[in-house]
C-alpha cells in the first residue's frame, strides 16, 4: 500500500496535461458544477429546536440528498486556532516518505505515535485510484496532471490522530451544534468512526477517486441508506469547485454504485455527470452520508483546502459487528480485527467525552452538549493530563470502522 502511488497503472489522463492545462480543461466541467449546487441549495445555518434536535426540514434535506452544507458553523476565533494548529501539524511532516525530519531539519511529528500521522503523496497523484488498495473501493483512476517543475517530491495527503497532536481539534470534536446533529442523525447513543485531515495545498494537492466509504453492511438485511454513518468536514479555508469535495446526490439510497460504468457514462472522464461541489466559506461544515458517491479532483487551483473531517455511527452498526479498516497511514488496508464490544466502544467513545470537557474548560461561556451514554459520569472524564494518558494518546488505534 505504501508504494500504491507509485504502482499505479497509468490511465490515459496521468502525466498527460500540465498544472495550467489541467485547469483550463476543467474549467467547463467546475462552473455547471457550481451551478448545479446553486440551484440545489442544500445549504443554510445549523437550526435546532428547542429540544436540541435538528430541525426537520434540515433532516430531510439530507435524507434526500446525502449531504448538506452547515453555514458558519465556527466562528472566527476558533477558526483561527483550529488553522494554526493544522498549519503546524503540516509543517511538521517528514519533509519527504520515510524521512525522520521534517522540511526545518526537526523530528518529524509522531515516531512515538502507534498509528504515523501522515500520509504523503506524490504532488497532484491519485494515490488509490483503479489499485487493489481499501479492499479495490476506488474502480477509477482520476486524472494525474503533471506538477510544476519546482513541486516537492511528496506533499502531506492526510493526517491523522488530530485529537492527539492538535488542542484545537480536541476542543472542536466536542462542538454542541455538531454534536447535536450527530445524535439527531444517528440516534442519542451514536458513537464516533475515525478523523483524519484532508489537506489540498494549492497545485500540489492530490485527488481522491470515486467511491463509497462502507465497507461491512451492504449486504446486511438491515441495510439502510443510514446503516454506514456519516461525516463531518469542517472547512478552515474556502472551498471551491476546483480544490473541494464532490458528491452525487441521492446516491447513498442507491446501495453499491457501478463506478465504472458511470464513469463510462460520463465518456471515460472523472468528472461525473450530475456532480456537484460542495461550496464553502470558512467556518462552514459539511455532512456526508458515507454512502454517497463522492471525490475530489487533484488541486491545480491557486487555492488551499484543509478539511477537518470526523465521523459517527449508530450504536447499533457498531456493537458486535467485526471492524476492517486498519490505519497505519502508509500502510492503509483493510483487515478484520476483533468485534466491537461495550468496552472498545466505551473507550473510544470517552474521546468525545473528553473532547467536551476540554472544549468547555477552553470556552466557558459556550453551552455545553450532554453526551447521553456518559451523562452522570462528567467527574471521571474531565479533561487532565491523567485522561489524556489514558484515553487519548493513541485513541485512534480504538477507532470503529466499520
Ligand atoms: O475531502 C476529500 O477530498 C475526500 C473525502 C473523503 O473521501 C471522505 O471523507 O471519505
Amino acid at each position: 500500500m505504501a508504494d500504491s502511488a507509485d504502482n499505479a497503472d497509468s490511465a490515459v489522463m496521468t502525466g498527460v496535461l500540465s498544472r495550467e492545462q489541467h485547469v483550463a480543461d476543467m474549467a467547463n466541467y467546475l462552473r455547471l458544477g457550481e451551478a448545479r449546487a446553486v440551484e440545489l441549495a442544500n445549504r443554510g445555518p445549523v437550526r435546532l429546536n428547542a429540544d436540541g434536535t435538528l430541525h426537520h426540514d434540515i433532516l430531510a434535506a439530507f435524507d434526500k440528498h446525502g449531504f448538506y452544507v452547515f453555514e458558519g458553523v465556527v466562528q472566527s476565533a476558533e477558526l483561527d486556532e483550529l488553522r494554526h494548529g493544522a498549519e503546524d501539524m503540516i509543517s511538521r511532516a517528514p519533509v519527504r516518505r520515510g524521512e525522520k525530519v521534517d522540511a526545518f531539519g526537526r523530528p518529524a511529528l509522531g515516531h512515538d505515535y502507534a498509528i504515523q500521522p501522515y500520509l504523503m503523496v506524490r504532488p497532484l497523484s491519485d494515490p488509490w485510484g483503479g489499485t487493489a488498495a481499501l479492499g479495490g473501493r476506488h474502480p477509477s483512476k482520476m486524472t494525474e496532471p503533471v506538477p510544476d517543475a519546482d513541486a516537492p517530491e511528496n506533499v502531506v495527503y492526510l493526517m491523522f490522530g488530530m485529537c492527539q497532536a492538535m488542542p484545537a481539534a480536541l476542543r472542536l470534536y466536542g462542538h454542541p451544534d455538531l454534536l447535536a446533529i450527530a445524535a439527531s442523525v444517528n440516534g442519542a447513543d451514536f458513537v464516533p468512526y475515525n478523523d483524519a485531515i484532508f489537506v489540498k495545498q494549492p497545485g500540489l494537492g492530490g485527488s481522491v477517486s470515486w467511491h463509497q466509504d462502507g465497507i461491512t453492511h451492504w449486504d446486511s438485511p438491515h441495510w439502510d441508506h443510514g446503516i454506514h454513518g456519516f461525516n463531518f468536514q469542517v472547512q478552515l479555508y474556502r472551498t471551491t469547485a476546483a480544490n473541494g469535495l464532490w458528491v452525487l446526490p441521492g446516491t447513498h439510497r442507491c446501495g453499491r454504485v457501478d463506478i465504472k460504468q458511470l464513469v463510462a457514462d460520463s465518456g471515460g472522464f472523472d468528472r461525473l455527470r450530475d456532480a456537484v461541489p460542495l461550496l464553502c466559506e470558512p467556518g462552514d461544515v459539511t455532512i456526508v452520508n458515507r454512502q454517497t458517491l463522492h471525490g475530489s479532483f487533484a488541486n491545480t487551483s491557486a487555492d488551499s483546502r484543509v478539511s477537518i473531517t470526523f465521523g459517527f455511527h449508530r450504536r447499533a452498526s457498531v456493537l458486535g459487528v467485526t471492524g476492517k479498516l486498519s490505519l497505519k497511514a502508509d500502510d492503509l488496508r483493510w483487515q478484520d480485527g476483533d468485534a466491537y464490544d461495550e468496552t472498545r466502544i466505551d473507550e473510544r467513545s470517552a474521546v468525545i467525552a473528553l473532547a467536551v470537557d476540554a472544549r468547555s474548560q477552553h470556552w466557558p461561556d459556550e453551552r455545553r452538549f450532554c453526551y447521553a451514554p456518559f451523562a452522570g459520569r462528567e467527574d471521571d472524564y474531565r479533561f487532565n493530563e491523567a485522561t489524556f494518558e489514558r484515553y487519548i494518546r493513541d485513541y485512534n488505534t480504538r477507532d470503529l470502522a466499520i
